[in-house]
């Protein structure tokens, strides 16, 4: 039975896309309405090419702009390089990211499998949810912390998209997956701080969306709330940068300068990236630094966290 619904799905899929194809051109046809239609895939060298016609829930509402649907790229399943051994990731179907699976029931904080690729619901992700910070549903997107062994983040563009670490310690989710998640619908974005005197502190952003790689994962913030100082208006509208790819507004290269991969603008007034040193350090040297809350006092404990703005639970 499960055979022949995946087979049913499929041939929808293509009789669906072939329709929409040949009327891509008709500029009479602008939009879509969510759950008309489902994907097709094209396979490249490395990539999959999709036009994007996603096949919603019953009973939601939407539609796309066929011009933004074709074009749409997504890493081929298994580009994830974080790694979630340490910790078996609870596997479930369907959930795009932790909001919605708090909204069905789930409120333990750990690593789950979400799929968070509108036009690939087929790729799963490893992520940490937290369901208790500020309301939980948020998706874990990046974390620095004290542990015997501290994850290298001075690391090249490639690894920087696809994601490295252990999302139960350090790590970085990737931008692919961060702009997959915050391309699902508006987003807001939380960082949770905390220096070596156990002080803690917290940013908000009411909007929060990472662009894809043709605009080199630029950032794109919404409103500051919070205890820390906006640091990051600094670095809103910048592009992502590393040591081999340099997008900043410096003559220099920045994350070469601060020693990891962020968005410079020329260059920080927030650096989460940076390398993991203790309060021992060289002042001034490059370190976890929030500006306009430690200065370049070093922190211990970050962790940036997004979720679906219109599905807050309260
Ligand atoms: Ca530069």
């Amino acid at each position: 039975m499960a055979d022949w619904g995946k087979l049913s799905a499929s041939l929808f899929v293509m009789v669906a896309a072939v329709a929409v194809v040949s009327h891509a051109e008709d500029p009479a046809i602008t939009n879509i309405k969510i759950g008309d239609l489902a994907s097709l895939s094209i396979n490249s060298e490395s990539q999959v090419t999709v036009l994007l016609l996603v096949m919603g829930p019953t009973g939601q509402e939407g539609s796309f702009n066929i011009s933004q649907m074709i074009n749409v790229t997504c890493p081929v399943p298994g580009d994830q390089q974080v790694d979630d051994a340490t910790e078996s990731p609870v596997k479930t179907s369907g959930f795009r990211n932790c909001q919605e699976m708090q909204t069905s029931g789930y409120n333990v904080s750990g690593t789950y499998t979400i799929h968070p690729y509108v036009c690939c619901p087929n790729i799963s992700v490893s992520v940490y949810c937290d369901f208790q910070s500020d309301g939980g549903g948020w998706t874990v997107i990046q974390r620095r912390d004290q542990y015997p062994q501290q994850e290298d983040f001075f690391l090249p563009w490639k690894d920087y998209v696809t994601g490295f670490g252990k999302v139960t310690q350090e790590f970085w989710l990737g931008l692919e997956h961060i702009h997959a998640l915050t391309s699902q619908e508006p987003y807001e974005v939380r960082f949770d701080l905390e220096d070596f005197d156990g002080v803690t502190g917290w940013a908000k952003y009411d909007h929060f969306e990472v662009s894809g790689k043709d605009l080199h994962y630029r950032l794109n913030l919404g409103e500051y709330s919070g205890d820390v100082g906006n640091g990051m208006k600094y670095h809103n509208g910048m592009s992502f940068s590393t040591k081999d790819r340099d997008n900043d507004n410096s003559t220099e290269n920045c994350a070469v300068q601060w020693k990891g991969g962020w968005w410079y603008n020329s260059c920080q007034h927030v650096s989460l990236n940076g390398p993991y040193v203790g309060p021992e350090r060289s002042p001034g040297a490059e370190a976890i630094l929030w500006f306009p809350w430690r200065f370049f006092s070093v922190l211990k404990k970050t962790e940036i966290k997004v979720r679906p703005v219109a599905r807050q639970l309260h």
